[in-house]
């Protein structure tokens, strides 16, 4: 039995056959992650079966959307620490994910961030300026859990962690992984580079006007029903 609390890696994955196994091995090697999940949703390439071969439990999760992938990792385990991370990364170490997880086991924070290495110019800027909306998060299953429904649909759900981790007061530890890095939009996009940057550039607006709109309607909205409200009476979202 593992000496400390139960923790999962969950990795959201849609059509990330090139990079999952890589990501699955990492998370397997880390020594304080003792079970590692990829949720897929019907990829149209070969993710689910080599992320199986690469020795993750693969959850098939109907309802498009990363947010709804990370809902249907949290429901399917019972593990009390969550490690998020995406399948696209390169350069992601087991000694990255022990970073993450550590502080949450001992308390020390209630969320934690690990960002991608931008090299000294940027790092400073993304870690301190702007919204932290980094895939690679580590947190107690209670945190996703009492998220508003509404919250996870699509790329909202780490402004919505966020937010609520700002509100519960919980200690943020966020830092640079260095050497951390993913494959990119432009890279994966099949139809070329141009449309991968226009779709780029589509979801990171999509995301900061999702942020920006969430910070705003945030204070007049009532909760009505959670994540783990929803789960119990197996709501759809
Ligand atoms: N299961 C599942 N995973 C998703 C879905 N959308 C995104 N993901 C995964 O979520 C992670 C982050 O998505 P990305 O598309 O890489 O988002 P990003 O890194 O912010 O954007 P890029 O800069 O283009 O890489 C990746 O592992 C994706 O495969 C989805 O609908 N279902
Ligand atoms: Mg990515």
């Amino acid at each position: 039995m593992a000496a400390h609390p139960r923790t999962a890696a969950i990795i959201p994955a849609y059509n990330e056959a090139a990079t999952v196994p890589d990501v699955i091995g990492v998370a397997r090697a880390a020594q304080l992650v003792d079970e590692v999940i990829v949720v897929d949703n019907r990829s149209d390439d070969d993710t689910a079966a080599v992320a199986e071969a690469a020795g993750a439990r693969v959850i098939v999760c109907e309802q498009q959307g990363k947010g709804q992938a990370m809902r249907a990792g949290v429901a399917g385990t019972d593990a009390e620490v969550i490690c998020f991370l995406d399948a696209d990364l390169l350069g992601l170490t087991p000694a990255h994910v022990d970073q993450l997880v550590q502080p949450i086991l001992t308390g020390a924070a209630g969320m934690t961030l690990g960002l991608f290495d931008r090299g000294p110019e940027l790092n400073p800027i993304f870690l301190k300026a702007l919204p932290r909306l980094t895939g690679q998060r580590a947190m107690r299953r209670e945190l996703f859990e009492g998220l508003d429904l509404e919250d996870i649909r699509g790329y909202r759900v780490e402004a919505a962690l966020n937010s609520r981790a700002d509100d519960l007061e919980l200690t943020i530890d966020a830092f640079v992984c260095e050497g951390l890095w993913h494959r990119t939009k432009e890279e994966k996009d099949a139809q070329g580079p141009l449309i991968g940057t226009a779709r780029k550039v589509a979801m990171l607006a999509t995301a900061v006007w999702s942020y920006a709109a969430y910070q705003v309607v945030r204070p007049f909205r009532r909760s009505d029903t959670t994540v783990a409200d929803a789960d119990r009476d197996h709501t759809a979202v």
